[in-house]
């Protein structure tokens, strides 16, 4: 036995694929509206009635404010059907269009079901832009269900939110007083913190000019008003899961898998970026663990791996938040000091050097003591590169080896 909305669905679908008409439209509006309405209020009794500690209570939540949504939706089609028709658009093909929107609409109660597990941390974050109030909210309407909605009203204010928080993918207005939608997506093009974000425009405009200068070149999508509802949603979750993947890649492929720390590419991506934005102070460090070889031959390498782990790991308690500290490879690491002189950087390193000597580090094999050397340079005035900058401080870095290591020298 099918549910009630199930059976308002098949009537609606039924009275709208016929094709005969805005009476037949109205009809289907109404014939789903009943069924939903029958829903709406016992939930709504039932979601007073429940006291927020029980688990039933969120559950309730979610079907009355899905209720709520299929509602406006069922208004929004019957509005969009009666625009189509007064602008003489075929009534069978929107009878069609009709009736496909709310064969899509009942698969949404089956959502409800698995809204609580799709609610977790990791739903998708969706920002959705747009000048029109009345258009903001339909849109956060429409996806509500499916992604989590914030809303921003211009673009300055999007690129604002998107810089503050973290957001899979924007749903942006073209056509806004000041920064438009192509504007905003060229500044997330060039924003290496935000260039992973998908971008999706909603646009009146679908001439060749525009695609090619906006939408082929900067946003992953796009959708010309009016468009479909249920496409939106399709192509915004889409969107949202490829670029979550997108960032999660580019984060593992920067990250060392055994310190978490940044890898070699993630250090050479900041010295790039630091050498490439002026002649600044830079100081750079090598450290480079003693004997390293006998921990791995005496306790073998699982609790060598342990003992990384706790150097890498004292290493970034001990060094400042704007000292980036990354894993160069194998028992080597390397510390950037943007701004500092070499002296004040030699002094830094001096202290990460006692503070790995100064106390055992815990591993399953009992308590270890290591030592570590490390070399320091600073850039030349001359722009110097940093091949030839990290060159110098390896140099140091043998230095300090051959002098009976546990030190460091510049
Ligand atoms: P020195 O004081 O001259 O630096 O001597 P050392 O033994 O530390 O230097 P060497 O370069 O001869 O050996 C480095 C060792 O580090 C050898 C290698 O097996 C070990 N090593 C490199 N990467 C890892 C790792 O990821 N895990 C473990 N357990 N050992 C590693
Ligand atoms: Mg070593
Ligand atoms: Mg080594």
């Amino acid at each position: 036995m099918s549910s009630p909305v199930e059976q308002g669905v098949a009537a609606a679908v039924e009275a709208a694929a016929d094709g005969a008409g805005l009476q037949s439209v109205r009809h289907a509006a109404q014939a789903l509206r009943q069924p939903l309405s029958l829903i709406v209020g016992p939930t709504q009794h039932l979601l007073e009635d429940t006291d927020e500690s029980d688990p039933r209570h969120a559950h309730l939540a979610v079907i009355a404010r899905n209720c709520e949504i299929l509602l406006a939706r069922v208004d929004e089609l019957y509005a969009t059907v009666r625009a189509a028709s007064r602008a003489r658009v075929g009534f069978r093909q929107t009878g069609q269009l009709l009736a496909r929107n709310l064969a899509e609409l009942v698969q949404t109660p089956h959502h409800v079901s698995a809204l609580p597990t799709v609610q977790e941390p990791d739903r998708f974050r969706v920002l959705v832009v747009d000048d029109s109030p009345d258009t903001r909210l339909f849109v956060a309407a429409v996806l509500g269900p499916f992604v989590e909605v914030t809303l921003a009203g211009s673009g300055e204010e999007a690129l604002a939110t998107l810089r503050a928080g973290e957001f899979d993918t924007v749903v942006s207005d073209v056509m806004m007083p000041g920064m438009g939608g192509d504007e905003l997506a060229r500044a997330l093009r060039t924003d290496p913190r935000l260039r992973d974000v998908g971008i999706m425009l909603l646009t009146g405009r679908s001439d060749p000019e525009f695609r090619a200068a906006v939408i082929h070149e900067t946003v992953d999508d796009y959708l010309v008003k009016p468009f479909d509802t249920n496409e939106l949603t399709a192509r915004v979750v889409r969107l949202a899961r490829d670029a979550r993947t997108r960032s999660q890649l580019r984060r593992q492929a920067r990250t060392d898998a055994l310190t978490g720390l940044p890898n070699r590419a993630a250090v050479v991506e900041e010295l790039e970026h630091i050498v490439g934005n002026g002649d600044g102070a830079l100081s750079v460090a090598i450290l480079d663990i003693d004997h390293f070889k006998q921990v791995n031959d005496t306790h073998g390498h699982t609790v060598g791996d342990e003992a990384l782990r706790h150097f890498a790991a004292r290493l970034t308690r001990e060094s400042a938040p704007e000292h980036l500290v990354g894993r160069w490879g194998g028992e080597e690491f390397v510390v950037l000091y943007p701004g500092l002189a070499l002296a004040a950087a030699k002094e830094a390193v001096a202290g990460l050097v006692a503070a790995v000597a100064a106390e055992p580090h815990a591993t399953s094999a009992g308590p270890l003591t290591i030592t570590a050397s490390a070399g320091v340079a600073e850039r030349d005035a001359v722009g110097e590169s940093w091949p030839s900058l990290l060159a110098r401080s390896d140099t140091h870095l043998y230095e300090a080896k051959n002098a009976g290591r546990n030190r460091v020298c510049a």
